[in-house]
């Protein structure tokens, strides 16, 4: 599915001249909408022999998007003087100026990268070895994201898993609501988030306390920025390296398993069929165990329950808030996609309660040492 709201004001001849800003090798050719993203505006720019991702980065999500571009060089350089060994990430294509991004005339940012070729993305986990090899991926990215000075990063996206904040957020904005009589269907899920507002503090606090604590984290591991072999099998590169920046390692766990484990989707038509997916669940917690080897600790480790139960919380608290907002931040091709995303998620979470026992002994078996 394309989701072209939104890009569709991007005019071809615009788009030729912005792809002709950058230093690709030869003329360039097709420009077509790529992939499957919610905020920023994404195309694929073909060449004779090769391939490009031009993106226009989301002004009104990213309010200083250098920081985004500063934080990929650092990952970029710090990693290749590391070992080399690390994780594929897309090299970037500077302008014909030698810059890292240009600026259109409405101000807003653009980007290239090489187009990672033979590389598909997945619309869902298609079997345990698939799974295994995310957590593989994801686990890897850690491990050489932890050897990198943390100092060296900025913050790209201020409160991006600040969960109590997006909680404070939804309930203000649906206090706010003139409705009369309010929508039941939004009150049902207004009820879901009261019963759960412990469990929006819960990382946050272990993470005040200093039981865990921050390190450089992706931000967005879900499955649509996992790139695999053509041939499904192996998982070759994690992209979609906006958010980048200092963070929970269980964040990232916890989103890869809310977007793999529901292999119904995040846009599924109907939310009541939502299911945590318990075998996917466990081949990534073991890939992502034999990957990070002795990376978590014992507290990192016991927080991994309520990360998992929490990202689909709060997912659904942002989908839920920005419906309530008018959709102003995901990108939507209908008006109440918002919404329904919001139910997903929710049911998600009471998919991952009724199953607790079972994702805590998964945890327990991948990480015994
Ligand atoms: C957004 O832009 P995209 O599709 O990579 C969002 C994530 C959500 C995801 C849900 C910066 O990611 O946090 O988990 O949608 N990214 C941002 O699909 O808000
Ligand atoms: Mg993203």
């Amino acid at each position: 599915m394309r989701h072209l709201a939104g890009t569709e004001s991007l005019a071809l001849p615009g788009l030729q001249a912005m792809a002709a800003r950058f230093d690709t090798q030869e003329p360039i050719g097709d420009i077509e909408p790529l992939g499957r993203g919610l905020i920023n505006d994404t195309f694929s720019v073909a060449t004779r022999t090769r391939g490009y991702v031009l993106q226009r980065i989301n002004a009104r999500v990213f309010p200083d998007p250098e920081r985004i571009m500063a934080n990929l060089l650092v990952f970029r350089t710090l990693l290749a003087e590391h070992d080399g060994a690390g994780p594929r990430i897309p090299r970037l294509v500077l302008t014909r100026d030698g810059a890292a991004f240009t600026r259109d005339a409405a101000g807003d940012l653009w980007r290239m990268m090489e187009l990672i070729p033979n590389a598909i993305t997945l619309t869902r986990i298609e079997n345990a070895g698939q799974a295994r090899e995310v957590g593989r991926l994801l686990g890897g990215f850690h491990r050489a994201a932890a050897t990198l000075p943390i100092e060296r990063f900025g913050v790209s996206l201020p409160g991006f898993h600040a969960t109590p904040a997006y909680l404070e957020r939804l309930q203000r904005v649906f206090r706010d609501l003139e409705r009369s009589p309010a929508d039941p269907a939004i009150v049902m899920l207004m009820e879901f988030v009261d019963r759960h507002r412990w469990l929006a503090a819960s990382l946050d606090d272990a993470q005040r306390t200093g039981r865990i604590r921050s390190r450089i984290a992706h931000g967005d591991p879900k499955l649509d920025n996992i790139l695999f072999s053509t041939n499904r099998a192996d998982a070759l590169a994690l992209i979609d390296l906006d958010t980048i920046q200092p963070g929970l390692i269980q964040h990232d766990l916890g989103d890869c398993l809310r977007s793999c484990c529901n292999r119904n989707g995040e846009g599924a038509p109907d939310p009541a069929a939502t299911r945590f997916d318990l075998s996917v669940c466990e081949a990534i917690l073991s890939g992502y165990a034999a990957a990070t080897e002795t990376l978590l600790d014992a507290e990192d480790i016991n927080c991994l329950y309520t990360a998992i139960a929490l990202m689909p919380f709060e997912l659904g608290m942002r989908f839920l808030t920005d419906h309530l907002e008018g959709n102003r931040y995901f990108r939507v091709d209908h008006p109440d996609l918002n919404l329904l995303k919001a139910q997903i998620q929710f049911a998600l979470v009471a998919d991952i309660e009724c199953k607790e026992t079972k994702i805590r002994g998964m945890i327990r078996e991948a990480f015994r040492r």
